[in-house]
């Protein structure tokens, strides 16, 4: 008989995920007090005069017997980068709508954001969704990066919501699909069309995250996978002991997963981007930072180390964020730079558009990467950081520099390094007990936001360092986390990204540990993988950077 499923695969089907005492049972909401967007208040208002300013809402017991209601559909939408747990979001939303009422059905939008614009969708079954309890990826409906956005797309996404009797849609996605949910969730309210729109908080990369949002889910299962491998290459590094390895790990702009990656392996070097522009850091100064470490471990006779780097790093120092700045806003819908043949054509036509500074930089820089800097942004005017290797970059002129050193005598050892990136091979990883509980949760609380008729809400759940029973579910305004950002070369409105603070509790600490991280005496850790059946202590943990966060509240 051949095997379909491992056993571990087979032992996950079956387990139930744990869930706040609110959710448990019979829910009612109770609302807090009116909101304001974070930033440029007046502008968010008038963009969105009908879900602005709504009240937070807190998921609570309800007393008494259950409220009846009427059976209603919802679709469902993955949208963006893959994120452990995006399966049990749909779980979660699945078994609450049917715990409601169990002749609601929920139907899944294929492909992304535009299986709901163009009509192709399958209806998500008792047996569907059994297949993918507690699994990783995104495959049960898949997703995509389309940018919702225009009005033909969300009436198009009206008729076919009334076609199979939708009443709402869940968004799964990061900061700019929620913001999309969001004006999507607007237009339908002008419309009155009775659809509403509900987010959630997806992503590896961390950075959607706030006073409301503690954590997006899939960070988690990300970092403790990128961070099991960091720890076998430190274990590998410290048994060779001949290379240096250069670790560009996901994230896009934000360095969260560095971060946390460092303060769960203890490499010798970990980047910041935030910290290499709050330093108004030049790239040469990003290498002197390797070089002197490098230096350092070689006169006390270790010709090894790792060294983590964000991929979002080359958008942080000044000099290159003018230079990528004046790229975005070159080559938005730009058909001319689009119409040129060869790579020789592109960076003539680049060089003679750029300022004399940015030329000059562009010019600096290896052909590859200044090739990768003019790559297609995606569909919401991002740069594709995970295309771009700034660890070879790194790795080239911190060699350059070493042979300057030897040259004087200033340094006397060995260089060998390796490159590696870490992003999708932590993006699908079978969800943490953190990120299956937390995700189903966000589901359940999908569900019951959408029956109190709530719409323009993300669903949170917070208080996530205690147990899951005590967590604390509910719905936040998207327009509360909005301001107005450059897009595409237009102010739009956006989720504020949140990037590392500098003064929160994570960087403080990596801050104040790394020069012993960096030192001879080795104080490297390594995690192991993930583990889902044993003490809670090993099982159950949160991020160090969510127990740092919330230790100092
Ligand atoms: P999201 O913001 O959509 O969650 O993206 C996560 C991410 O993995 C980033 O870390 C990375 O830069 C990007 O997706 C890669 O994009 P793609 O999947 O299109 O290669």
């Amino acid at each position: 008989m051949t095997m379909t499923k491992s056993p571990l695969q087979v032992a996950r089907a079956a387990y139930q995920p744990k869930m706040p005492v609110a959710l448990q049972g019979q829910v009612s909401l109770k609302e807090g007090a009116k909101t304001q967007s974070v930033a440029d208040q007046e502008e968010i208002q008038k963009l969105f005069p009908n879900t602005y300013g709504m009240p937070v809402i807190e998921l609570v017991p309800q007393e008494g017997e259950a409220t009846q209601v009427a059976p209603f559909n919802v679709g469902v939408i993955l949208s963006g980068g893959q994120a452990p747990g995006g399966h049990n979001v749909i779980c979660g939303l699945f078994d609450a709508l049917k715990r409601i009422n169990p002749e609601n059905k929920l139907y899944g939008f294929l492909g992304g954001p535009s299986g709901l614009v163009e009509g192709k969708y399958a209806e998500l079954t008792e047996d569907v969704i059994d297949e993918y309890r507690n699994t990783g990826g995104f495959d049960i409906i898949g997703s995509g990066r389309t940018k919702l956005e225009e009005t033909e797309q969300f009436d198009n996404g009206i008729k076919v919501c009334n076609e199979l009797g939708i009443k709402a849609i869940v968004i799964i996605g990061g900061d700019d699909s929620n913001t999309n949910a969001c004006v999507l969730a607007e237009y339908y309210l002008q419309k009155n069309c009775g659809i509403q729109v509900i987010g959630c908080p997806k992503t590896i990369d961390g950075d959607l995250k706030n006073e409301m949002i503690e954590t997006s889910f899939g960070f988690d299962t990300a970092c403790k996978t990128f961070a099991e491998l960091i720890g076998n290459i430190q274990r590998d590094a410290n048994s060779a002991k001949k290379y240096w390895h250069f670790i560009r790990l996901m994230g896009r702009s934000a360095s969260h997963i560095a971060l946390e990656c460092a303060l769960q392996a203890q490499p010798n070097v970990c980047l910041i981007s935030e910290e290499v522009e709050a330093k108004n850091m030049t790239l040469n100064e990003v290498v002197e930072q390797i070089v002197e470490v490098v230096v350092a471990r070689a006169n006390a006779g270790l010709n090894f180390g790792t060294i983590l780097i964000p991929e979002g790093l080359i958008e942080f120092i000044p000099a290159m964020r003018v230079l990528i700045q004046e790229l975005n806003d070159m080559l938005a819908e730009n058909e001319e730079f689009a119409a040129l043949e060869g790579d020789d054509a592109k960076r003539e036509y680049v060089k003679s558009k750029l300022t004399a500074a940015s030329c000059d930089l562009y010019r600096s820089l290896p052909k590859g990467i200044a090739k990768q800097l003019t790559l297609d942004r995606d569909p919401h005017g991002n740069v594709m950081v995970s295309q771009i290797e700034t660890e070879k970059l790194l790795i080239e002129m911190v060699q350059k520099r070493l042979a300057q050193l030897k040259a004087t005598k200033e340094y006397t050892g060995k260089f060998a390094a390796l490159n590696h990136f870490f992003g999708y091979e932590g993006r699908c990883a079978m969800p943490s007990n953190f990120d299956a509980d937390y995700c189903y949760s966000l589901g359940n609380t999908a569900a019951h936001l959408i029956a109190a008729g709530k719409t323009g809400y993300m669903a949170l759940v917070k208080n996530l360092t205690k147990p899951a029973s005590e967590w604390v579910a509910g719905g936040v305004p998207v327009t509360m986390m909005m301001n107005m950002e450059r897009r595409h070369g237009k102010m739009k409105p956006v989720i504020q990204k949140a990037l590392v603070d500098l003064n929160g509790a994570p960087f403080k600490y990596l801050a104040a540990h790394r020069a012993d991280w960096a030192d001879p005496q080795l104080s490297y850790i390594y995690p192991g993988p993930i583990q889902y059946y044993g003490p809670s202590e090993v099982c159950d943990q949160p991020t160090r950077t969510l127990m740092l966060e919330q230790s100092n509240n």
